[in-house]
């Protein structure tokens, strides 16, 4: 065991009341938080590591919540921000001006970018992004002559977000149940989840037909009414869901078909998480707009962006009026500079190509040699450093303990208390570690899991 580390002074205790008497923690069950005894206190990490308020150290399967790529304890992160804070903490770009490092960043992520995405457009979260790209989808087919096209098709089962429009355009049904009415004018499209939805079917025709499913929904709101469709390249908090090959070409087929926008939601997907700079580079698909946030900045400070094609840019432009959309926020110069440091950090360290060429494939053949096998696992996938573990009641099958969807709960949390903090989703145990992790660590990533299911088998099975 590892000795606890100095805790700083920190009252522990003290904070976990004050969590239950005053914090309210975002999508959480606020009695269940107060019936613990308040959350656990994360106060400190390194590496790929997680140190709470009694010194208990876990190794971070989720990189903090799909986001710190570089890994913790960056001290070239916290110079960045220094050093920008003296010079010029603040200034906005709304009024003809902007700063040094918001110009930077976006000039540097247009040539990871590439091809037609040369423009770039700036907000704090994701959630903010995908408000902004839908903004540009609307006001983009005003400017074409098109203001009928309103139509934005999701997914069943996507998330982009958790404002009124990001829950609106995903498909989270918690979500949807708690914060109607809804927008109007989002359509949802089954998701291309073959485990749960295409089980036993043929990769090639489930492909077909999950795509299928958007051409119809084209169809049946008619094809001059739809503004873009909107996928996330994975779907992460959906829980892992890798579309089959051909699923991503056919859809971007179908759109271009009916002059429809493609927008890849890339807050999980981008800066190396499948090994390529963007998720939609690995499908080989060109969107006319992208979102991404998290990695960008490995969320030592909230930072988000659109990528937007050069023709949507140019429709825009011979509008020559205000785009009246934005954020005090939006190109933050210390955020910009940060996501700088961290983008000198993945280039130096080629972490993209070291999660392509070695951690991903590593991460694949534990997986493979590990859990595959497990009687209590259905699927074992991964793509990158992305994956996620199915469990079921019965191998072979895709049949689950108990119809709460609540087996990955259980799992989750023995993981938790053996050293490893991954997520729970439904039936699922889901995983997105720093893109900085090293083979040791993706070993005990995959042992405790595997530990973690033979330790959970009477639980599940009371389920
Ligand atoms: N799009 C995608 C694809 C995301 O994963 C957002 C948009 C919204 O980003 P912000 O920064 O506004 O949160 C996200 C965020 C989970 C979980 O439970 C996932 C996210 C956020 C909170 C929880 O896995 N992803």
């Amino acid at each position: 065991m590892t000795p606890p580390v100095s805790l700083r002074n920190h009252d522990i205790a003290e904070l976990r009341r004050l969590d239950v008497a005053h914090h309210l923690a975002p999508q959480q069950d606020w009695q269940a938080v107060e019936d613990m005894g308040g959350s656990r206190i994360i106060v400190r990490a390194e590496g790929s590591t997680i140190i709470d308020g009694d010194g208990v150290r876990l190794l971070d399967g989720m990189a903090g919540l799909w986001c710190v790529a570089v890994g913790y304890g960056r001290r070239e992160l916290a110079d960045a921000a220094h050093a920008q804070m003296l010079e010029l903490p603040y200034y906005n770009s709304f009024f003809k001006t902007t700063t040094p490092p918001t110009v930077e960043l976006a000039a540097r992520l247009a040539g990871l970018m590439g091809g037609r995405l040369q423009h770039v457009f700036f907000n704090s979260s994701g959630s903010e992004a995908i408000d902004t790209m839908i903004r540009i989808v609307r006001h983009y087919w005003q400017v074409q002559g098109q203001p009928q096209r309103q139509v934005i098709i999701g997914r069943v089962n996507g998330y982009h977000g958790s404002t009124i429009a990001g829950m609106s355009l995903g498909g989270m049904a918690p979500m949807h149940a708690q914060g109607g009415p809804l927008l109007p004018g989002f359509v949802h499209v089954m998701q291309p989840y073959q485990f749960a939805e295409g089980f036993g079917e043929s990769e090639a025709d489930f492909a077909a037909r999950a795509a299928q499913a958007v051409e119809d929904a084209i169809l049946a709101a008619g094809p001059e009414n739809v503004a873009a469709f909107v996928g996330e390249p994975v779907q992460g908090a959906g829980g892992v869901i890798i579309p089959p090959a051909g699923y991503w070409p056919r859809v971007e087929a179908i759109c271009r078909k009916y002059g429809i926008l493609l927008v890849c939601d890339e807050v999980i997907c981008g800066f190396g998480r499948l090994g390529r700079w963007f998720g939609h580079q690995h499908y080989g698909i060109q969107p006319d707009l992208i979102t991404m946030a998290k990695a960008l900045s490995s969320g030592y400070l909230p930072i988000s962006a659109v990528g937007v094609a050069d023709h949507v840019v140019a429709a825009i432009k011979a509008e020559a009026d205000d785009f009246v959309h934005g954020y005090t926020y939006s190109g933050h110069p210390t955020a910009a500079a940060v996501a700088m440091a961290n983008l000198d950090i993945m280039e130096r360290e080629a972490l993209v190509r070291r999660t392509a060429e070695d951690t991903g494939p590593y991460l694949a053949q534990r997986l493979a040699e590990r859990l595959a096998g497990h009687r209590l696992v259905g699927e074992a996938r991964s793509l990158g450093l992305i994956g996620a573990v199915e469990i079921v009641a019965e191998k072979g099958t895709n049949r689950r303990f108990g119809p709460g969807g609540k087996a990955g709960f259980v799992v989750r949390d023995i993981c938790i208390a053996k050293g490893l903090m991954v997520r729970g989703v439904k039936d699922s145990i889901v995983m997105s570690p720093p893109l900085i992790i090293t083979r040791p660590e993706i070993d005990f990533l995959v042992d405790t899991i595997a530990a973690a299911l033979d330790e959970a088998e009477p639980a599940l099975k009371a389920l």
